[in-house]
């Protein structure tokens, strides 16, 4: 065990029927994409909030702990959240189909920003210059696959309402062929 190390990275879990709403609304542009998209597993579909890279496996534990600080054992509520506008990321050269998310009341942000800081602070985080763009990819654009055609059209607005967020999770990604599989390593829930 020791020695080893994982990719990880820290995301905003929805809620379920969030996640229902995004299958529906990218089916048809699966499809429109001629299989040059490949979507993101059900299940796997999340806000990421911090990127952690390569960690040793001793620091889930210390990790774990601090989220559960940040998120104070369930009583911090991130809600004010809506799907936003469809958005293509890289803007130049897409890799991914993602929907930007809205953060009417900040709490995403303050989140988001809290996290920041205190991964920062364990030396688990390196603070990035870009400005955090909440975001869910729904799907990845294949090896030699080109969704020009798609990225040109105007794409349906996902559904507006607004949502609270149902946990905050540690997951490791375990990168494969068949693109990357995602395993909760810690999950804190938020208040709803
Ligand atoms: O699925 P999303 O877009 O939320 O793009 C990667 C994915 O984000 C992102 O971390 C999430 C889990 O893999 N990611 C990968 N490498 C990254 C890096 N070097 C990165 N984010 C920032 N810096």
């Amino acid at each position: 065990m020791e020695g080893q190390r994982a990719r990880l990275f820290v995301a905003l879990d929805l809620p379920a029927e969030v996640r229902a709403e995004l299958i529906a609304w990218r089916a048809p542009l699966l499809v429109a994409s001629d299989a040059a998209l490949r979507p993101v597993a059900d299940e796997a579909l999340h806000v990421t909030l911090c990127f952690l890279g390569q960690q040793p496996l001793a620091a889930v534990e210390p990790l774990a702990a601090a989220i559960a600080e940040v998120t104070a054992g369930g009583s911090v509520a991130v809600g004010g959240l809506a799907l936003g506008a469809p958005l293509w990321l890289p803007r130049r050269r897409p890799h991914a189909l993602t929907v930007a998310l809205r953060d009417r009341d900040g709490a995403l942000g303050a989140l988001q920003g809290a996290l920041a800081a205190a991964l920062a602070a364990g030396g688990w985080f390196a603070p990035e210059e870009r400005p955090y763009l909440p975001h869910v990819t729904v799907a990845r654009v294949r090896r030699g696959g080109d969704p020009r055609a798609l990225a040109r059209r105007e794409l349906p607005a996902p559904p507006t309402h607004a949502f609270a967020g149902e946990a905050v999770t540690l997951y490791r990604s375990h990168l494969g062929g068949g693109g990357a599989r995602y395993e909760a390593l810690a999950r804190e829930r938020l208040r709803r």
